[in-house]
Order: C-alpha cells, then structure tokens, then sequence
C-alpha cells in the first residue's frame, strides 16, 4: 500500500510526503491545556483541548493520515521598497489552502486507481494539531521557532494531509534536535516571541497581532513594523532555510508589497477584488486597515498625515483609535492637539485610548 502511495505522489510532483497510524494525541493534552491556562493559546485554535488530541473524533474509521508538505518561498528575498507594507511569503499567488487542497484531492484520486477509499482532506482549518500529526509522519521535527523542519525542503512548506481508512505501513518519526546550540530566530524574533528554551508565544508573535481583532498593546505595535499579514523573520534566518532562500527563481514576489495609501482608501469591494484571492485576505479590509495604519506610523510616512487624519472621522472605534496613534507616530506634537481638540466628541472608550496617547511614550 505505501509503495501505490508513494508513486501516486511522485506521479503529481509531490517530493515531501509521510504516512502515520498515530491517530491518539493525548500526550500532548498537559502541554495543551497548561498552555491553554497560562494564555499562551490563541482565537485560531480550537479551545476544546479533548476535541484536538484525538483525530478520529474527525473521521471515525481513520485508520492512515497521509501527510504532505507543499514547499513555497524558494529564491524569495524581502522586497526593499521602504515606503510600502508587506505580506508574509504564504499570501504569494493563489491562496495555499486551495492549493493544498486540490492536491490531496487529486492524491486522493490516483490512489483510488488502485484501491477505494473513504478520506478527508485538511490544510490548517480543521481543529486537530497538523504539526504534532505531520511531525509524526515523518516530514520534519519541531524547530526553535515552533515550526516542523524539513531537512529538505526547511520550515517553508504548507502541511495538508489526507484523513483516510486505508490501512498502510507508517513512516519513521524524526526524534533529532535539529537546532542544537543555535538561536538566530530567539534572537531575530521582532517581539520576543520565540521562547529561548523554543516553542512560542502566540500573543506576541507579530503575525498573530496582524490577525488578531484583539487590541494590540501600545508596547507592541513598533515591533509590528511594516506587516500587513504575517510574518516570515523567524523563517528567514533561519539557516535551515538558506539553500531554499538561495535557489535561483523567477518568481515575481512584488504582490506581497501593499499600496498603503491606497489600501487605507480603499472600499469592501475594491478589498475584494484585488486582494481576495490572496491567503491572507481573510481577515478583511478593516483589520488589513489597521495594520496599514500602523505601518504608516512605523514608516514615519509624513505625507500621508492628512489622510491618517481623515481616518479619525472613520465610523469604527477601531480604525479612530489606531489611526490615532498612528498620527502621534508621524507628528508627536501636533498629533496630541488634534486628539486633544477631539476629545469632546468621542465615547468613552475612544476617549480613554486618546487620553492614553496624549501621555504615552510613542
Ligand atoms: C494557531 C496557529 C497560528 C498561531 C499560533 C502559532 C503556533 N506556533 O502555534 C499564529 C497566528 C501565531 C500563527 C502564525 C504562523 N503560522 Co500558523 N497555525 C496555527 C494553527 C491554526 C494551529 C496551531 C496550533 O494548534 N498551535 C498550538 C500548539 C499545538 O503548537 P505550539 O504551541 O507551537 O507547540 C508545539 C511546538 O511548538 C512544540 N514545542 C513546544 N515546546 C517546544 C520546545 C522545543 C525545544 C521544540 C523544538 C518544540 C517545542 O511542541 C508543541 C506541540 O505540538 C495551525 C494549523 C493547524 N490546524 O494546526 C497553523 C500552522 C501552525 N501555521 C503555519 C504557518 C505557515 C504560520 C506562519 C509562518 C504564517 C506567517 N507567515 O505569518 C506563522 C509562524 C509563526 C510561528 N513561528 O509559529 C503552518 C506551519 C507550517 C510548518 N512548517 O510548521 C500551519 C501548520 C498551517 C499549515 N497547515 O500549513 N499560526
Ligand atoms: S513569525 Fe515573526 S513574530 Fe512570530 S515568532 Fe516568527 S519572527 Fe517572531
Ligand atoms: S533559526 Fe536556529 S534555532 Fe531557530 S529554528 Fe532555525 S535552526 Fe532552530
């Protein structure tokens, strides 16, 4: 059976792929739930530790998951443009998830030319753990960054895998340390995210605060930087990374560099149709709006005071309030007079956030 596997992946191109019968993860149930506990697990997660730790709770008859890694970011270098925002490598061309998918499917397919089968495909949505289920199948080891490693291929791979009833011969599970002495991304990590003894804290990690619909605490928003969505610094460094990061591509990477001026300006539907497609567009204009104000404040942008300014009028606490620091990054002092003049017309809440910045230490 593994042998029909393996060759159906090979025909479709596909060179990281491992199979696991481990279908169980209460062993990392205390780990989940002390994380859980101590407010290291985050909104994208499911909550219900029981509901994550046990995959057949997804596909009853599971039997095999046959687990893939899908690589991206080869030859990929930070784009300089200096008055621009960034998206993380995973929102490059068509969203990962579509593509992920169809390729387990079409996986799917040609194993069926030699065997029927019940399966489930699954990339990052579904509540159960990819990287303890990929880990377990072989594809890689956890590195410092939290991330699963390929020796191959590094951490930037895309982890799908197939929920199946086929019952086929299980891969070996990579137990070795693969960082050994090295810290690069404890160290490189913009918000201090990355715990020294490894794994991370999610609510620091600047590719959650550009999802988050959470407050972004004052102290946190300068490492944020220029992202727009994600963040790839840990990746980058990491010199696991380095012959993917070096290979030779022509690939156009300028779609992950944002417009900001435009962005702030721009309507639902205009959102949409340039920036739909794109994997990271799922958290929609207003939350891409406000990481753009944020980036304008990082990138001391003084031309676009005034349009910062306008945002002020915005019907959305949300963009008053980060539009507001924003304006105090660009121009301390005459920041604080408009947010000043303005405090009689705001609510209490917009308010409180004003006061906080006519103090603070932006
Ligand atoms: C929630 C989530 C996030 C959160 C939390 C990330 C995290 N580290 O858990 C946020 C929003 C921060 C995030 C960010 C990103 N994510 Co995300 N995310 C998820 C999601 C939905 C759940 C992850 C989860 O359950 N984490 C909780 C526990 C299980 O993980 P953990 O805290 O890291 O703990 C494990 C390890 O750290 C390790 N560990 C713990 N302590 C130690 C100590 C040492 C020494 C070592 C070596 C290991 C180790 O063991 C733990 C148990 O498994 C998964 C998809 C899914 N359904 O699984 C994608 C997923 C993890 N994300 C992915 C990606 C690509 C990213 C980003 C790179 C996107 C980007 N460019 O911005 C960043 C990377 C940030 C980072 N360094 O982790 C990929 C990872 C691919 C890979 N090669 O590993 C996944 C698997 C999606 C996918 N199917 O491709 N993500
Ligand atoms: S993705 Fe960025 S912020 Fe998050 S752990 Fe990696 S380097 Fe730190
Ligand atoms: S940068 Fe170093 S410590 Fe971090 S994941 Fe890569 S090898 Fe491990």
């Amino acid at each position: 059976m593994k042998e029909i596997i393996k060759e159906a992946a090979n025909k479709l191109g596909i060179e990281t792929i491992g199979m696991s019968n481990t279908t169980d993860y209460s062993h990392l149930e205390e780990f989940l739930l002390k994380r859980k506990n101590n407010n290291l697990d985050c909104e994208f997660e499911e909550g219900d530790v029981k509901k994550r730790i046990n995959a057949k709770n997804l596909f009853p008859e599971l039997r095999t998951i046959i687990t893939v890694g899908l690589p991206y970011g080869e030859g990929y270098k930070i784009p300089s443009s200096g008055h621009k925002g960034l998206l993380s490598v995973s929102s490059h061309g068509e969203d990962y998830h579509k593509r992920v998918k169809s390729l387990l499917i079409k996986l799917a397919q040609e194993i069926m030319h030699h065997i029927d089968f019940k399966f489930s495909p699954c990339v990052d949505t579904s509540y159960l753990i990819d990287k303890e289920i990929c880990k377990l199948a072989g594809l890689g080891n956890y590195g410092k960054n939290s991330l699963i490693i390929n020796q191959n291929k590094g951490s930037f791979i895309y982890l799908g895998y197939l929920l199946t009833d086929i019952g086929a011969e299980p891969d070996a599970v990579i137990e070795e340390d693969i960082c050994g002495t090295c810290n690069i991304c404890v160290k490189a990590c913009p918000n201090k995210a990355i715990f020294e003894s490894g794994g991370i804290n999610p609510k620091r990690c600047v590719s959650y605060l550009t999802q988050t619909k959470n407050y972004i605490p004052l102290e946190y928003r300068e490492n944020v930087g220029r992202q727009i969505y994600g963040c790839d610094i840990c990746q980058i460094v990491c010199p696991l990374n380095k012959e993917i990061l070096n290979k030779e591509t022509n690939e156009d990477y300028s779609d992950l560099l944002v417009d900001l001026k435009e962005l702030i300006k721009m309507s639902n539907k205009d959102f949409i149709s340039k920036y739909g497609p794109a994997a990271g567009s799922w958290r929609g204009r207003n939350i891409w709006k406000r990481n753009a104000l944020i980036s304008i404040g990082n990138l001391k942008l003084n031309s676009m005071f005034e349009n910062v300014k306008a945002e002020l009028q915005n019907p959305s606490d949300m963009i008053k309030i980060y539009a507001a620091w924003s304006l105090v990054k660009l121009n301390k002092s005459s920041g604080r007079d408009i947010l000043y003049n303005n405090l009689k017309y705001e609510n209490d809440d917009v308010k409180n956030e004003y006061l906080k910045l006519l103090e603070a230490e932006i």
